[in-house]
């Protein structure tokens, strides 16, 4: 039994007015909020554990390294990775895909070798490449996709050739909800020796992942997006291209032994992760996780699902409004436009009404050329959304479109 209002009084924010209403926020796709648990157990950590990790024979520092390195654990148990060797902690998604594009183009690619990204891109796996483009010549090859948001598959499957290296591609777009066939995505490169990397950023909040049965080489995402805090993110790698791959950065931790002559850097994972670790943070991401489970992503994968349809349902009684996004496959996010009001004037306000959704071009300024569209107005949904408040954000939406 899905109780969502229990679920809610773990997140107190839920309870606050903004302009005297009461707060609706769906901007979780942003970020979400944070229950108690996570903020507590962070409390905890700062008020009586407190030390640097992995560098004190001292008590304190033996105890927060325990709380570390069982948060990658954790990690490694939630995502079914084979070892914890293969769990890299980053500040986000951002730098975990920054962290692969820079590595794996020094180590394995060429002026004129290939990555294969898709039109749905967010610009954290567009401008990285770019980055590597402009200092190494290596080419970025664009995925095109259908008008209903899905990815053209044929034409992915004739991008391969005898120069691709890398594809990188998201599980769930952050703009149209799609869910792209990331099974099927790594099995085409794999077919083509290319490993594949997953940017997870809105798929680990919401969905079951599995990123052996998925197969892929890499997969990113962030704390935030997912109850926990800011500052963390992991990235998973398979061991076999891990241990290929040249540390990200320089400095402490990262080193077995250093001579001013030459260094010897340290075992997976921590040979890319310099310097002192957001080790508060890898706690509440793991207290995140202990709470996510104790739910059952599957529940929240159904609760949400059931948010979706519904939205989509309910948005059908605004004149003119255009979904963008229609795949079979669509995750918490739902993209529109009505008529042709803006979608930063619909945001402003829906934001006086109490309703918090991100406007704008979401971070995904190609998808906005491919959609012929300068931005949309963007509801993502998290797993203490309600029908109800489903109900108060369309109310709020016909009171907006009836104003202009
Ligand atoms: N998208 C959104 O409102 P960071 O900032 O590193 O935690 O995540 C970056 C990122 C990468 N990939 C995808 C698919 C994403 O959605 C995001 C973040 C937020 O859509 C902020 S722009």
């Amino acid at each position: 039994m899905y109780d969502v209002e229990e679920i809610r009084k773990q997140f107190p924010i839920l309870q606050r007015e903004v302009y005297g209403k009461p707060l609706v926020y769906l901007d979780n796709g942003a970020t979400t909020q944070k229950p108690l648990c996570v903020l507590n157990a962070m409390q905890e950590e700062y008020l009586n554990v407190n030390a640097n990790v992995h560098r004190g024979v001292h008590y304190l520092s033996q105890q927060a390294t325990e709380l570390h390195e069982g948060a990658r654990e954790t990690v490694r148990r939630f995502i079914n990775a084979r070892s914890t060797s293969e769990i890299v902690f980053t500040r986000g998604t951002t730098e975990a895909l920054n962290l692969v594009a820079a590595s794996f183009v020094d180590e394995m690619m060429q002026p004129g070798d290939e990555v294969i990204i898709s039109t749905m891109e967010h610009h954290s796996n567009i401008v990285p490449w770019q980055l590597q483009a402009a200092k190494k010549g290596i080419a970025v090859r664009v995925i095109p996709m259908h008008d209903d948001g899905t990815l053209d598959m044929e034409a992915y499957a004739q991008l391969f050739n005898e120069r691709t290296r890398l594809v990188s591609v998201c599980h769930v777009s952050n703009v149209l909800g799609t869910v792209n066939p990331v099974e099927e995505l790594v099995r085409i490169a794999h077919e083509n020796d290319v490993p594949v990397m997953i940017d997870g950023a809105q798929s680990a909040p919401h969905r079951y992942v599995d990123v052996q049965q998925m197969d892929c080489d890499f997969f990113a995402f962030s704390g935030h997006k997912m109850y926990g805090p800011t500052g963390v993110g992991v990235l998973y790698g398979k061991e076999e291209w891990l241990d290929r791959l040249p540390p990200y950065q320089g400095g402490g931790e990262m080193i077995e032994s250093v001579t001013f002559e030459k260094t010897v850097f340290q075992s997976l994972p921590f040979k890319f992760e310099a310097g002192t670790p957001d080790y508060i943070a890898t706690t509440g991401l793991a207290k995140a996780i202990d709470f996510l489970d104790e739910i059952g992503i599957n529940c929240i994968y159904e609760h949400e699902s059931e948010l979706l349809k519904y939205c989509h349902e309910r948005l059908q009684e605004i004149e003119d409004v255009r979904i963008f996004g229609q795949a079979k496959e669509k995750d918490a996010v739902v993209s529109f436009l009505v008529g042709d009001i803006h979608h930063l004037d619909m945001g402003t306000l829906l934001d006086r009404l109490g309703i918090a959704v991100r406007t704008g071009h979401h971070c995904a300024q190609p998808l906005m050329e491919r959609l012929g569209i300068s931005g949309t107005v963007r509801a993502s949904f998290a797993l203490y959304n309600t029908k109800a408040e489903i109900d108060v954000f369309i109310e709020a939406m016909k009171r907006v479109v009836g104003m202009f």
